[in-house]
């Protein structure tokens, strides 16, 4: 081993996907020049990119970097919402269909950019009469409904910063975000539905609202009449509490949208991070819209016909970046589902597609592999023939799992973009287009035009092909500008991995380079194994093993071991109609040494019904290590549910014994 942050390369993938015709000659990029003339002159591609949005005043310098601080288009004044709204109500998108909504209980609304223009200027006018100025933190605790999207934007428009607190999680996890920003204003709502039963937000809200003094009053959404809000009638604090129906019955419907410095938050969004206090990641006006609208243009090839679903929800900035802002920015149709994937059966998703006639699907590998796991007859009931572009994002899409969304949700027709990115990073980074790029499953193959990789050891030597540490090597528009209220943690964790190269962006992944010059993530580089000085990642362990037909899902951590460092502990879930066994334990682990080789083969195995997850949907490790080690179990408040990581130790314990 030449370096210690070398990663082996184990995996080989040699599947390879062409753009279909039919997106070669019409796809919104079709010419790969871009990418050259991106390289020739990267402030110059940009500025055009940025000349796309719509300005108050013009931008006179396009980038300012004194690592590791970038300042964007500065000189030049904005609004975000003016760019997502009042441009396409100006022009022929004023009647076209901007949010289509189904409630998981199967409530139906559709909103047109019209629709939405007049409940964002109303609501922004809600905000500005309970004394929300420009600057000013709302904090918003939702499910996913339209009056998500509402807030946000009605924030945009006046200035306003929004911090989006994903909905599942709890009154601490609320509290603790209210008051690192010293949030002014919380949008919340009665409730919302989840599997079929209600998510009770206000009253989790109400034990938040103890002990946050920052906020100044609670605008209630009334998710559903009657059904949900009876006790949340009871619950309404007199003089704090106001419901968002009666101050929208008496609001004006045209609010003047703030002039904003490109360089004004947009917003801050927490991400919890491994361990420790959340960080609040700070995303600007103009960079982050720059990087959404070009993304999203570019990736997801929008037609003015399309209908596009992005699963995620507006709590993660997958739903900022790809439900909201880019897609509007856009012009777009937008659907927006509240409920969960299996709810009432497992085909909810094929049934929205179907109904709605969905192009465009944009989703998580855990989904995928959920999918999977229930069984290849549940897409197969629908008529998923309007689709022509599939994506991927928020964990490594292992091969298998890539393949089987190719062909039995896009019906072997669909392009796969495999989109690598972060919260810090705003908008995709890494991703094929999918009308030049040729694919291979379980690569997110070269970065956009405008963006730097490179894969580096740990002295910043650059790693051409082989396994390395990932890294930004520039600046981009949609990167975080700092953490909320700590700006040397900002510096710490993202700029500090290479010393003495402030100008290199760490974003905690290990990755691999291939002959053709694609990544491959090989996933956290804390995960990362230790086995008789082979360093791997655990994506390739992992990859195969859902080779094997048996498999659905697997996680794969390192375990002290007295002679190779570490041995392999691997968590599997099967699909439906396996049986666990130990022939079919000693398969999978020659089978994984056939794939991979002798060394990742896995020293124990465990089959799981689940795997522990956060509640956007990654893989826990951390938890999985704890366990193997027989140790006690770390942090567990970040994940979707807690049960899952008691009962697999405990299985894992009797297991040992
Ligand atoms: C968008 C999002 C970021 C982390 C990132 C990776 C992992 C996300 C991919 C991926 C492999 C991908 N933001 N990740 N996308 N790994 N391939 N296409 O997920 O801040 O919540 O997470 O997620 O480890 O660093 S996030």
């Amino acid at each position: 081993m030449s370096d210690s942050q070398d990663l082996d390369v184990l995996l080989q993938e040699h599947r390879q996907f062409e753009p279909p015709e039919s997106f070669r000659a019409t796809a919104n990029v079709s010419d790969g020049a871009l990418y050259d003339s991106a390289r020739a002159d990267y402030e110059g591609y940009w500025a055009d990119r940025a000349r796309e949005l719509e300005w108050v005043t013009p931008f006179t310098t396009v980038l300012s970097w004194k690592p590791p601080h970038a300042e964007w288009f500065t000189g030049g004044t904005l609004n975000a919402s003016v760019n997502c709204l009042d441009r396409h109500v100006r022009g022929a998108r004023r009647n076209k269909a901007a949010l289509v909504f189904e409630g998981e209980p199967g409530d139906r609304r559709t909103l047109t950019y019209w629709d939405l223009y007049v409940a964002v200027n109303q609501f922004a006018n809600v905000l500005k009469s309970l004394g929300v100025k420009r600057g000013d933190r709302v904090a918003i605790y939702l499910p996913l409904i339209p009056e998500a999207a509402i807030a946000m934007l009605a924030c945009a428009r006046i200035g306003a910063i929004h911090s989006v607190v994903f909905g599942g999680f709890s009154p601490e996890s609320l509290r603790d975000r209210i008051n690192d920003s010293q949030c002014k204003v919380l949008v919340t709502a009665d409730g919302g539905y989840r599997r079929g039963s209600i998510v009770p937000l206000k009253r989790n809200a109400d034990k938040a609202l103890e002990e946050t003094p920052s906020i100044t009053n609670v605008v209630v959404v009334r998710r559903r009449p009657g059904a949900v809000s009876e006790e949340a009638f009871a619950e309404m604090k007199e003089g704090r509490d106001l419901w968002y129906h009666r101050l929208m019955r008496g609001a004006k419907q045209w609010c003047e949208p703030e002039a904003m410095e490109s360089e004004d938050p947009l917003f801050i969004l927490y991400t919890s991070g491994t361990t420790g206090k959340p960080k609040g990641i700070v995303h600007t006006t103009a960079g982050y819209l720059v990087g959404a609208q070009s993304s999203t243009h570019q990736v997801f090839d929008l037609r003015e016909d399309d209908v596009y679903w992005c699963t995620a929800d507006v709590g993660w900035i997958t739903g900022h970046t790809y439900l909201v802002y880019g897609p509007l920015a856009n012009g777009a149709t937008c659907l927006m589902y509240e409920g969960a994937p299996d709810w009432p059966e497992k085909d909810r998703f094929w049934e929205l597609c179907e109904r709605y006639g969905v192009s465009i699907l944009y989703t998580a590998p855990t989904a995928i592999r959920a999918f999977m796991k229930w069984g290849d007859q549940w897409p197969a009931k629908h008529d998923l023939s309007r689709l022509r572009l599939l994506g991927s994002v928020g964990e490594p899409i292992n091969p298998e799992a890539w393949m089987w969304y190719r062909e039995h949700i896009g019906g072997n027709r669909c392009p796969v973009v495999d989109t690598w990115w972060q919260t810090e990073t705003g908008a995709i980074v890494i991703s094929p287009l999918p009308g030049i790029t040729s694919t291979t499953p379980g690569s997110a193959t070269v970065p956009l035009p405008g963006y730097s990789c490179a894969l580096l050891d740990s002295s910043a030597k650059e790693i051409p092909v082989g396994g390395g540490l990932l890294a930004l090597t520039r600046p981009w528009p949609s990167m975080l500008r700092t953490i909320w209220g700590d700006d040397a943690r900002y510096v710490e964790t993202y700029f500090s991995r290479w010393p003495g190269r402030p100008d290199l962006y760490f974003p905690g992944d290990g990755a691999k380079r291939d002959e053709n010059g694609n990544f491959w993530i090989l996933g956290r580089v804390d995960d990362v194994l230790n086995v008789a000085g082979h360093r791997i990642g655990t994506m390739e362990v992992e990859s195969a093993l859902v080779e094997h037909p048996a498999v659905a899902e697997a996680a794969v951590v390192g375990k002290t071991h007295e002679l190779k460092g570490q041995a392999i502990a691997a968590f599997v879930t099967l699909r439906e109609g396996f049986k666990q066994s130990s022939s079919l334990r000693d398969e999978l682990r020659n089978f994984v040494g056939e794939k991979i080789g002798a060394i990742a083969k896995p020293d124990d195995i465990l089959f799981s019904a689940d795997l522990p997850k956060t509640r956007s949907g990654k893989i826990m490790r951390r938890l999985l290590r704890d366990i193997a080690e027989g140790r006690a179990l770390g942090d567990t408040t970040t994940l979707a549910d807690p049960n899952v990581v008691s009962s697999l130790k405990d299985m894992y314990e009797a297991n040992e014994s």
